[in-house]
């Protein structure tokens, strides 16, 4: 359905309801357009000055402008408590923060890019504080001593999903506010600095099957800020990798051995 809007090619689960509720309402505002248009064009041809040589104050007689404002009355009704705030309940509101088999993400948005924080294998995020930030190596200021960060692998404008699975993201943002965008996993939320937003999605299709149907083997998920946020805010583009369980936990492992190979390192010249 989303085709007819010319939408983006659609990768989860609850975007096929986010889908069905553009169309809806898409589809009264054409009905709406289409009378009033109409509408508009027969009452110039009836009122002309011809027929009308001078004015009528009285208006209209009779009831039945009722019934198009009752429709339209009707329709934005069930749009609201049919559709919308049974949507906003689902999707906004009951984010499942203790599902045991969610994947949990941090991002952390910055001018001009998104930080990826991955808790590792022990499923605890790194304590982080902004102070530790060096905008250099470590960008999300995470705290090296903190036995929980050991593990923590942290990319840049790259993430990782594994396909099928529920993906719980914590939004924040260290300068100003973005906007994480998702186009074909139909997410778009607002990152507010001193905010901690949590949103979830499950993507269905993996990147390997997306250039698959596109026929083009280059073609990924992207992330876009959606909020302008600087002169450089056309930078902020990520990159998603979906991708099967297995591939996605080798893909975590080679880069935990990367930061350790990093971290053995010699910095000091
Ligand atoms: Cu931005």
């Amino acid at each position: 359905m989303g085709d007819w809007l010319g939408m983006p090619i659609l990768a989860s689960e609850h975007g096929v309801r986010m889908d069905f509720f553009m169309l809806t309402v898409h589809l009264v505002m054409l009905s709406a357009f289409t009378f009033w248009s109409t509408w508009f064009v027969l009452a110039i041809f009836k009122f002309r000055r011809k027929k009308n040589p001078t004015a009528d104050y009285i208006g209209i007689k009779g009831r039945w402008p009722w019934i198009p404002v009752g429709v339209m009355f009707l329709c934005d009704f069930g749009l609201l408590f049919g559709l919308s705030i049974p949507f906003w309940h689902d999707e906004i509101a009951s984010v499942p923060l203790n599902d045991p088999n969610a994947v949990h993400i941090r991002v952390v948005a910055q001018q001009f890019q998104w930080n990826i924080h991955y808790p590792g294998p022990d499923g605890v995020f790194g304590r982080t504080d902004f102070a530790l930030s060096d905008g250099q190596t470590n960008f999300i200021g995470l705290d090296n001593n903190d036995p929980a960060s050991k593990d923590d692998i942290v990319t840049l404008n790259q993430m990782h999903l594994p396909v099928d699975e529920i993906i719980i993201i914590y939004l924040s943002s260290k300068d100003m506010i973005h906007s994480f965008t998702l186009p074909e996993f139909r997410i778009k939320q607002d990152v507010i600095p001193g905010m901690r937003i949590p949103i979830y999605f499950k993507p269905t299709m993996t990147t390997a099957t997306l250039r698959g149907v596109t026929d083009n083997a280059e073609r990924n998920f992207e992330i876009a800020c959606s909020q302008l946020c600087g002169n450089s805010h056309y930078q902020m583009r990520g990159f998603v990798t979906v991708e099967s369980r297995q591939d996605y936990d080798a893909w975590l492992a080679k880069k935990l051995e990367e930061k350790q190979a990093y971290e053995d390192d010699d910095w000091f010249f």
